[in-house]
């Protein structure tokens, strides 16, 4: 059969991705939930891998089958590819996040969808296919071992798209913070696979850097410890996602930095203890940020921190305090998202009567879709949207890398926070975000276009303060 994967894009990431000068490639990263399930199909099929961000959908491909893979943003995207093939008569299979949420939802447009991990459930899909004969939804087991997991077969890509390999040494997350689309999808099991394979994978890498892509590659500090030691000797450079807890062992983190670490995204969230406990973040300690973000300087380890905006504890002075304690912690680079209750978590279900904006493609943590209760969601819009303006002014961009060349040690990790900070600060300037801040601004209506909310029935508490 000849099989066509198919990773949908839209808004403004689709546009990024055909620009020849600035076209984003320092933000495409992985393409990795696609090679797993090329990876695993059954010999003696032809594969063909399309991603969206930098090529067209090719409609009039002659394909036997077409898989689409779907995270919540892109589900209406997904939906039309999958669309438009079932009526041209080729059966649509979707995976990934959304489909596995909402499984429901995503078989209107499909003619199965696959629940969870590819592995151990895409052959049967695919020996269906041949068939035509598909059972609906294939629900992989999640408590599946990692054990086995073939290459990723990175020659399906046009790799000079990307700008690195994805790696995935685990998969979820143990903790069991309520917001979190990862938790929802793994039931809060951390999943790893044996080191060995890790290890001769990474070292098959044609390339010295490479990216962790997992959710929390720290999360059991033995194991991190043994992939770190057994990583050393490969001497490459990799980034990826960790707790901040990470920093409780000083030893792990040296480990990690000997094994190549230059960068790590971490989730603060908030700096708020009140706004962590509603969402049930306990891992995140508030007054240790900073002994932990200069911990993991020390060790020339750059990080990226997660920032939210829009809980329930957060008011219109939380944007300028949140600058400011950025700047404090000298932190290198953030991804500011704006709070969204995803599908299959219990945010979701608790926030169901605040959920203003249905359209999933909103659901892209730059968009608000719920009625906030500290602000209005013009303000959550704009305040959001002025914080990542403000941050990478290209003076504290500046500032920033100016100290950290005079930190210790910090050498390795500067190449890589000097380019994705040019790298967010181009998508600032491309994709004109403004905003401004609520608690000492007034409102411009020409600054948010992007807010279109209408106000809803009274907020109903769903945080005890
Ligand atoms: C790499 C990545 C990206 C890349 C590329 C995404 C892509 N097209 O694949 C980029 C940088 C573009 C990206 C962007 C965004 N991302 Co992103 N991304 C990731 C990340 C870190 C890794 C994905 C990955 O490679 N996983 C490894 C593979 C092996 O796992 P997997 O994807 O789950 O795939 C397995 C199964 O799901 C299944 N499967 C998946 N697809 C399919 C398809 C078929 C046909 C089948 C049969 C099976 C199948 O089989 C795979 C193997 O078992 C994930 C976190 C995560 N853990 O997944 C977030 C994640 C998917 N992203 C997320 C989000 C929110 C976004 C953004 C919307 C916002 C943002 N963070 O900036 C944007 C939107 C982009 C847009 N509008 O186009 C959320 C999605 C939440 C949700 N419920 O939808 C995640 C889960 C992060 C998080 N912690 O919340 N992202």
């Amino acid at each position: 059969m000849k099989i066509l994967l198919i990773a949908p894009s839209s808004g403004r990431w689709r546009q990024v991705g055909r620009s020849r000068l600035f076209n984003g490639r320092t933000f495409r990263f992985s393409l990795l939930s696609l090679l797993s399930v090329a990876a695993e199909t059954p010999r003696g099929h032809t594969l063909r891998i399309i991603d969206e961000q930098f090529e067209d959908v090719p409609w009039d491909a002659d394909a036997d089958l077409v898989g689409v893979t779907c995270m919540t943003a892109l589900a209406p995207r997904a939906y039309e590819i999958a669309d438009f093939f079932r009526a041209r008569g080729i059966p649509v299979v979707l995976g990934g996040m959304h489909p596995t949420f909402c499984p429901d939802e995503a078989l209107q447009h499909a003619d199965a969808v696959v629940a969870g991990d590819a592995e151990g459930v895409w052959p049967q899909v695919v020996e269906d296919a041949k068939e035509r004969s598909f059972r609906g939804v294939y629900r992989s087991e999640g408590t599946r071992e990692l054990r086995g997991l073939k290459r990723p077969p990175y020659h399906l890509l046009r790799l000079g798209r990307y700008s690195t390999y994805p790696v995935q040494a685990t998969r979820g997350c143990p903790h069991r913070c309520a917001f979190c689309a990862i938790t929802a999808f793994s039931g809060g099991r951390h999943r790893k696979r044996p080191i060995d394979e890790i290890i001769d994978e990474v070292a098959a890498i044609p390339s010295r850097s490479f990216i962790f892509v997992d959710d929390n590659l720290t999360a059991d500090r033995d194991y991190a410890q043994q992939l770190f030691e057994a990583l050393r000797p490969l001497r490459k450079m990799w980034i990826t996602q960790s707790s901040l807890d990470i920093a409780e062992d000083s030893s792990l983190v040296r480990k990690a930095a000997d094994a190549g670490c230059v960068g790590l995204f971490v989730g603060l969230e908030t700096f708020s203890k009140r706004n962590l406990a509603c969402v049930n973040k306990t891992i995140n300690r508030v007054d240790d940020y900073r002994e932990a973000v200069k911990m993991l300087h020390a060790y020339g380890i750059g990080v990226e921190a997660g920032v939210v905006f829009g809980f329930d504890g957060d008011d219109a002075e939380v944007f300028s305090h949140t600058v400011d304690m950025l700047d404090e912690l000298e932190i290198d680079l953030i991804q500011a998202s704006i709070f969204t209750p995803l599908p299959g978590t219990p945010q979701f279900e608790a926030m169901q009567d605040r959920i203003l904006d249905r359209n999933w493609q909103h659901y892209d943590f730059h968009h608000v879709v719920f009625e906030p209760k500290g602000m209005s969601a013009e303000s959550l819009q704009a305040g959001h949207d002025w914080v990542t303006r403000e941050f990478y002014r290209p003076w504290r961009i500046a500032r920033r890398m100016a100290r950290h060349a005079v930190r210790s040690k910090g050498t390795k990790s500067f190449p890589f926070a000097a380019a994705i900070n040019g790298a967010y600060y181009g998508r600032v300037r491309r994709w004109h975000i403004e905003g401004w801040d609520p608690a000492s601004q007034t409102p411009s209506k020409a600054a948010n276009p992007r807010v279109r909310l209408q106000p809803v029935q009274a907020w109903k508490e769903s945080c005890a303060s």
